[in-house]
Order: C-alpha cells, then structure tokens, then sequence
C-alpha cells in the first residue's frame, strides 16, 4: 500500500514508518518539526537523544534500502495539504500531525487557541483533500480515550445504543474531555463523522491511550531511537515516572492517584496501527477502535515502577502525591470496551513489567542527560491558572 503518515518525525510516527516498511509498504512522510520546537519552547528535549529526520532517513536506507519520500511543511496548510495529496495519490493516509499534550494546550490562550486552529484544521484539510482527489483512499486518524472522558457507566466503541423517552436509536457515545487538548479530537471526531456522512469517506478514528516504552522491533534492529519526553509538559504518566527513578526523585503521582486510564505499549499502538491499515475499514465506513490493552491508575503504575526498582535495582523510589495540576476525578469508575482490535487480530506482545524493564534499561544509558531534565519534571501548568499571557 502506499500510505503517507502526517507527523512522521514523532514518538509514534517514526517507529510506525519503520514497521511499515518492514512490511513492504511504500511509506511517505510529512512533518515540519514542530514538536521538536514545542518542546524545546517549553524548556526542554527528548530524554533519548534523537537524530535529525533528514539523519535518520539516511540510515533507514541502509536498513529498508531506500529513503522515506518526505515533504516538509504545515498540516494546517491547505495548499500544502492538497499539494502532498496529489503528488503521492495515497491509499491511506495516518494523521498523526496534531499538537498532542493536553498541558501545553492549558497553559494560556494563546497555547489554546493554537492547538485548537492547528489541529481543527489539520484534519479539515485532509478531509477536503481526500474527498477531492482520493475519495477511496482510508483517513486513519489518532484521537484519544480522554474523548471519553470517565463517565460511571462502562464506555462504548464509538456508538451505543440508548433508550430515551420510550423510543431507541444507535447514537455516538457522549464526548466529556479533560483538556483543550482533548477537545480538538473530540472536534476533529466530529468533522471525521460528518464528512463521513456527506462524502462516504472511509475513516478510522483511533481512541488511543497513553503510550509508553521506549521499544520496537524495528528500532531494537535499526538502534534508532523515536523521541521520549519527560517534562511536565509533553511527558505522559508512566514514561516520566520511570526517567524520575531512574534519578532517584519521587515519582509524580498527582493527587489521590485513583486517576485510571487505558495503557498500551509502544509497539503494540504500532501494532494496532498497522492492523488497522492493513485491514481498512469498509467503503464508506467511519469506524471507531478504542486502542489500549490494559487499564491502570496512575498509583498502580508508581508502585510497579517502585516494585521493579526495587526487585532489579535494589532501590526503592518514592512515590509523592503532588497537588493535582489539573481538574479531575481522582476516583472514579473506569470500564472502557476494547474488543474491535482483538478481533482484527491484535495480541499484547509483552506484558507491561517486561516493558517497563526494556525502558529503564535504554533510559539509564543516558542518565546524566535526563538529570540535566530535572528541572522539567515538576508539574507547572496548573489547568485553574490557565490565562490570557
Ligand atoms: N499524571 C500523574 N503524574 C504525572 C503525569 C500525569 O499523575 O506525572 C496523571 C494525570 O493527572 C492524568 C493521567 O496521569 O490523570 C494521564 O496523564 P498523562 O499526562 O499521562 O496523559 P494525558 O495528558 O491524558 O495525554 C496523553 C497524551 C495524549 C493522549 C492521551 C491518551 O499526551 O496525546 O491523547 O494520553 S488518554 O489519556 O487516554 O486521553
């Protein structure tokens, strides 16, 4: 297939183009470094060093035998959208190209409003352009779980059916996020819907987890590393916490800890995301997969993280509950399904203690350089201060 991934330069982008490739499909990539700007903004970096796209598609030459065809530009730009689209004629494309941390987009208006235009439009754009000039092709399109929000009644894939007044209908579960973040993929879900609707396109809107691990296969042969944020910002819960024991400071449990969510693995998101290229939806379809293997709270993962420390290292980290930066359920019912990618034939490859292993083992390689992060890790986006700056 030829399947162009938007966002190739990111944690999930650049591993998911070397397992594509691996699988003998023609990989195209769009990026235009904005993460590592972001990031870099928010006065940090990566925790593994990585080295440039143009670095790193030079050494996937040796590896796969030829370079990723790359298109360097803005998501958010229709010309440059549309000119992309044309010149691959792809079919499929994975829209990985959004502003993706729910703290960057609470720390004022003006994050806000850049993650909400950025990535509203970004979709748009792929929308339009698919519908002009492929309208076969397959949108593969990450949104999240945090959609979801944590409702006290179990969570659907996409749609239930509900009985109101006496009469039913087969309606999209409701939407309740947690961030502005999170609020643009319940739009982009809503846009991908509608032109669903309208135009037939084929879509898969990927509920997707939190990610964690440092590990694939293609990058175990390959030795290069895809990105791994720590910082209070763009670091998520169980990656920050295992660079924190790795320089001994407490892990940042927020709150109570009761907070649960969906949890799933590098290499098994990448594994989802091939899956469900490879067996596209239906055309016409908009089909909803809810994407992550296990649920934990944020508690359970510090203590495991503390517990394979202990039994690997013979040191104990601490676990702070810190006052909780933003507004959530800190207890709370959590019951997501998550059957669709099993059926499609998904199977978890290692459980997440073997994960967890593999990620102290690459992140201590580098410990001065994520103590040099240090001053990153504490949280400082609190979602009540978000202002106008
Ligand atoms: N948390 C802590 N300590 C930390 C960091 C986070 O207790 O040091 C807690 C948060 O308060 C929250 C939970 O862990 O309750 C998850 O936070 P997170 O930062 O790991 O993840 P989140 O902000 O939800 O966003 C991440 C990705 C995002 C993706 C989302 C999937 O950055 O792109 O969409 O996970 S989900 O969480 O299912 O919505």
């Amino acid at each position: 297939m030829k399947i162009l991934i938007m966002g190739i330069d990111g944690y999930i982008g650049f591993p998911l183009a070397m397992r594509l490739l691996n699988r003998g499909h023609q990989v195209y990539g769009l990026d235009n470094y904005i993460t590592r700007r972001r990031v870099s903004k928010v006065g940090s970096d990566s925790a593994l060093p990585i080295l440039s796209f143009h670095e790193r598609n030079r050494r996937l030459k040796r590896h796969f035998g030829h370079q990723i065809p790359f298109f360097y530009g803005d998501a958010s730009n229709p010309d440059f959208v549309y000119k992309v689209i044309e010149k691959i004629r792809p079919d499929a494309v994975v829209h990985l190209a959004e502003q993706r941390s729910a703290p960057y987009s609470m720390i004022g208006l003006r994050e806000a409003n850049e993650t909400m235009v950025k990535n509203i439009t970004s979709t748009m754009n792929l929308i339009y352009a698919i519908k002009d000039i492929v309208p076969e092709a397959h949108i593969l399109k990450l949104g999240t779980m945090g959609e979801y929000g944590t409702p006290n009644i179990d969570i659907p894939e996409g749609f239930f059916e509900i009985e109101y007044n006496g009469r039913r209908d087969v309606l999209p579960f409701p939407k309740n996020a947690g961030s502005w973040y999170h609020w643009t993929k319940v739009h982009d879900s809503n846009n991908l819907m509608f032109a669903n609707r309208v135009w037939n396109l084929a879509v898969t809107d990927v509920m997707q987890g939190v990610v964690y691990g440092t590990k694939t296969q293609e990058i175990d042969e390959t030795g290069l590393y895809t990105r791994f944020d720590i910082d209070e910002v763009y670091g998520t819960a169980l990656n920050r916490f295992t660079a924190e024991a790795i320089i001994d400071m407490p892990l940042t449990v927020y709150g109570k800890g009761g907070q649960t969510r969906g949890f799933l693995s590098l290499n098994d998101s990448i594994q989802c995301l091939t899956l469900a290229l490879e067996k596209p939806p239906k055309a016409g379809e908009y089909r909803v997969l809810n994407q992550f293997d296990e649920k934990y709270s944020v508690g359970q993962l510090a203590e495991m993280v503390q517990r394979i420390f202990e039994n690997e290292y013979g040191k104990r980290p601490e676990i702070a509950h810190l006052d909780n930066p933003r507004v959530e359920k800190e207890e709370h019912y959590y019951n997501p399904e998550h059957r669709k990618l099993e059926e499609m034939g998904y199977r978890r490859t290692k459980i997440i203690e073997e994960e967890i292993v593999d990620a102290i083992s690459d992140l201590s390689k580098f410990r001065d350089r994520i103590y040099n992060l240090r001053g990153t890790l504490m949280p400082k986006t609190f979602w009540k201060l978000s202002a106008y700056n």
